[in-house]
């Protein structure tokens, strides 16, 4: 719809259209998706003969970037709400009307796709006025394929959206929604002049990180940047003031002229909810890990990443993420941009730990749980999840919530034949697999969306898996005690078919404490390497010899057990299946 928009409004020449035009990113393109909100300033001549300026903001709809949307919908009057209109109301129509409806916004709620055969607009348009109240009837209803309604819709923007309410001549206030760095001109903030006036060459001061640059460019976007003496109150545009390192700009932060000025309401930080260790496959590629996540993070303010070794993939990092979709294409981001081979550990959660003293722990990876008589209790993530499904599924999907520890909080029939329950989940069983069983319950009817909702006590044990006793950081687990041995029993047999043969039985568990729960050996082996050489074929031996000792470089030694480190990957591996 946002090419269409730039299409009817001219701000991109039908000889450049493509389509997806605001989504830049190649993973955007090729997977379809939003990840990153994009901004666009639009000259729109409405039939009333004036021409008004249209500052749309693309966002993301997915519920890993969410924080995407909340800050764009700051920086707004109104929102298009755009439904399917052959799939209707989705969880994250809801919770992404629900976030404008808080933020104050005028929302058009919108019907797309209607050029479909499987489209029923009228059923929809039923299910969207009971969720916002309005008039079937008044819905716009379009195809971005097709163009039809598009210029309906546009004069609607026009005539329902309020224009911006700024003070011109007041002291300058801009909020800086988002920022990115650009290699060659350093950070460029997006940002949405509230009051005053911000030019070029201006003196600034940022207030929340108290640092003061001046505006070497301001522009706007029309989608390509474009240099602009001033923006004034109500205007989005963009700044550049030359600062190289992008931790110096804070999303979320009111620029001004002094620091007088009250500060606008900034944003919450991002909160990472997921967490998975990176490994180079190949040990010598960490530091142009650490490089490529340097990198990212300029444009990734949601990624977070410390160091972490292990004793089974060497070094690599412990990171962060906002969910599963965002360390996927993370993952991919560092593969495919940076040439990199990576491992990662199951993702994960981070728990809180209740110290028998008293004190709490937050811990992000499995190996930082402290010792069992350390710990009075463990606090995992809870999230409220938003469950729309057709009415026949209501069963499938109580039956599915209560098997991963949900309970239930509300259910609501948006129509009679569409429901909204509210679960809260352990934010772990989510990671786990929660979302592919949904859908597959469902036959793909069902939508998820979710918010964090704070901690809950569980009964949660730390599986580890040894190795001829030794203990494998990187299968180490935390699970609910109902699922500790499901894990276990899964990771013995795996690493038993993928660890080869050592001079002696190596036994390989899986033990909660001291407790073993499953146990394989992996039996000692007989034949010598060069007992197949037979004949007296030299270069043949001298060959064999060679390649076992290239081999010897990427054996692991757990104790005395030689692992070939392609063993450990393929067992992580496994379970990207
Ligand atoms: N037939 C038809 N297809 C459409 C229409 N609008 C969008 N599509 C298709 O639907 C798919 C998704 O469209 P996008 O515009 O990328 O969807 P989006 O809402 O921006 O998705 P996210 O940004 O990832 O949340 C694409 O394959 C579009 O070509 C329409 O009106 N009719
Ligand atoms: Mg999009």
């Amino acid at each position: 719809m946002a090419d269409r928009f730039l299409e009817r409004t001219g701000a991109v020449d039908a000889r450049e259209m493509r389509d997806q035009v605001l989504d830049t990113m190649e993973l955007e393109r090729e997977r379809g998706i939003t990840i990153k909100a994009q901004a666009v300033r639009l000259p729109y001549r409405h039939k009333d003969g004036k021409t008004y300026t249209l500052n749309l903001i693309d966002t993301p709809g997915h519920v890993d970037f969410n924080y995407e949307v909340s800050r764009s919908l700051a920086a707004c009057e109104g929102a298009v709400l755009l439904v399917d209109a052959a799939q209707g109301v989705q969880a994250q129509t809801l919770a992404n009307a629900y976030l404008a409806i808080d933020a104050g916004l005028e929302i058009i709620p919108v019907l797309n796709k209607i050029d479909l055969p499987a489209a029923d607009p009228d059923r929809v348009a039923g299910e969207v006025s009971a969720l916002l109240g309005v008039d079937a009837e008044q819905i716009v209803r379009v195809s971005s394929k097709t163009g039809e309604g598009i210029d309906l819709l546009l004069e609607r923007i026009v005539e329902e959206i309020p224009p911006p309410e700024g003070d011109p001549n007041a002291p300058l206030r801009a909020l800086v929604f988002d920022s990115y760095y650009d290699p060659y001109r350093g950070v460029v903030c997006y940002l949405r002049v509230v009051d005053g006036e911000l030019a070029q060459g201006d003196e600034l001061a940022f207030t929340a990180t108290r640092e003061r640059h001046s505006a070497a460019e301001v522009g706007v976007l029309t989608p390509q940047a474009r240099p602009v003496q001033t923006l004034s109150a109500g205007e989005v545009g963009y700044l550049i003031t030359g600062v190289k390192d992008i931790s110096r700009i804070k999303v979320g932060d009111t620029v001004a002229h002094n620091r007088d000025v009250v500060p606008l309401p900034g944003y919450a930080e991002p909160k990472p909810m997921v967490f998975s260790g990176m490994f180079p496959s190949d040990g010598d590629d960490f530091e142009d890990l650490r490089e490529a996540l340097d990198k990212l993070k300029l444009n990734d303010a949601a990624l977070v990443y410390e160091p972490e070794t292990s004793r089974a993939l060497g070094f690599g990092f412990r990171c962060g993420f906002l969910g599963l979709l965002h360390m996927e294409i993370v993952r991919e981001r560092l593969e495919r941009e940076y040439d990199l081979d990576l491992v990662a550990t199951s993702p994960s959660v981070a728990y809180q730990v209740v110290k028998t003293g008293g004190s709490t722990l937050e811990i992000r990876s499995p190996a930082d749980l402290p010792e069992p008589a350390a710990i009075d209790h463990l606090d995992e993530p809870v999230i409220r999840a938003l469950i729309v499904v057709p009415t026949e599924y209501v069963g499938t999907v109580m039956d599915l919530a209560q098997t991963r520890r949900g309970t239930m909080r509300h259910m609501h029939y948006l129509t009679p034949e569409r429901v909204e329950l509210t679960y809260e989940i352990p934010l772990a069983e989510v990671v786990f697999d929660f979302f592919d069983a949904l859908k597959s319950r469902t036959r793909g009817y069902a939508s998820l969306d979710y918010e964090p909702a704070g901690y809950r006590t569980a009964d949660l044990v730390r599986v580890d898996i040894l190795l001829n006793g030794q203990h494998v950081d990187a299968f180490s687990a935390i699970v609910h005690r109902d699922r500790g041995y499901e894990y276990g029993r899964k990771m013995v047999t795996r690493l038993r078919a993928l660890i080869p043969r050592q001079l002696f039985d190596v036994p390989i568990q899986a033990a909660i404490g001291s407790r073993v729960i499953a146990r394989e050996t992996v039996k000692a082996r007989r034949k010598d390497v060069i007992a197949k050489c037979y004949g007296g074929d030299v270069t043949r031996k001298r060959k064999l010899l060679e390649r076992q000792k290239e081999g010897k470089k990427r054996m692991k030694m757990v104790g005395s057990v030689e692992v070939p480190q392609e063993a450990f990957i393929s067992a992580l591996r496994l379970d990207d299946e």
